[in-house]
């Protein structure tokens, strides 16, 4: 069984957790309480560690999905998840506007750590009213043209599979994978 390795980052409340348990067959994610106010106003839990999961794409190939927590203090847990990656989701709340700011800090970031690795933005909540458009999230976002940014809406599996696969075409366009 070769096996291929997806990072999922993104702020908190992106919907990184949402978007494994729809992909996967078997996830372990690890939720617990949130305890600051700002973020408790948003949701009431929060992952610690990380969000495991496991897809299966046919043909002898399995994905490994690694999500990271969101906040700025874990950032230095992609380091953890950098080694032996394929891949890379980025994902974003496309209805959450004042978050923007944090979004393009935090994906600047993961540009820099993550580099060349074949990449894709999730253009996550586009059923929210309102939600930026993934033209609008590619330039508030300064995302580079090489990036696709794709329309998601986490708890529906044929988007979420659209994210995955665009991923996936591109790590098999790039790498040749033998893994
Ligand atoms: N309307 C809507 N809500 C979503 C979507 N994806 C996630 N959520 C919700 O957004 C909140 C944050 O999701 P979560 O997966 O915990 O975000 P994480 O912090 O990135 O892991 C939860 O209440 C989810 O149910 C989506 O596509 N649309
Ligand atoms: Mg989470």
């Amino acid at each position: 069984m070769k096996s291929i390795k997806v990072v999922i980052v993104g702020p908190f409340n992106a919907g990184k957790t949402t978007l494994v348990k729809t992909l996967s067959e078997i996830s372990m994610t690890h939720e617990v309480e949130v305890t600051s106010p700002e973020e408790r106003a948003k949701k009431r839990t929060t992952t610690v560690g990380m969000d495991f999961g496991i897809v299966n794409i046919g043909e002898g190939y399995v994905v490994r999905l690694f999500g990271s927590p969101g906040q700025q203090r874990f950032w230095f847990m992609w380091k953890v998840f950098l080694p032996g990656a394929h891949g890379l989701i980025f994902m974003v709340d496309s209805a959450d506007r004042e978050s923007v700011p944090e979004a393009a800090r935090e994906f600047s970031r993961a540009l820099s750590t993550f580099r060349r690795l074949p990449m894709v933005v999730a253009a996550n909540k586009q059923d929210i009213r309102g939600a930026m458009s993934p033209e609008e999230l590619r330039f508030v976002l300064d995302v580079p043209s090489w990036i696709p940014v794709i329309p998601c809406v986490a708890t529906d599996r044929s988007m979420a599979w659209k994210v995955l696969g665009t991923l996936l075409e591109e790590v098999f366009r790039v790498s040749k994978i033998e893994v």
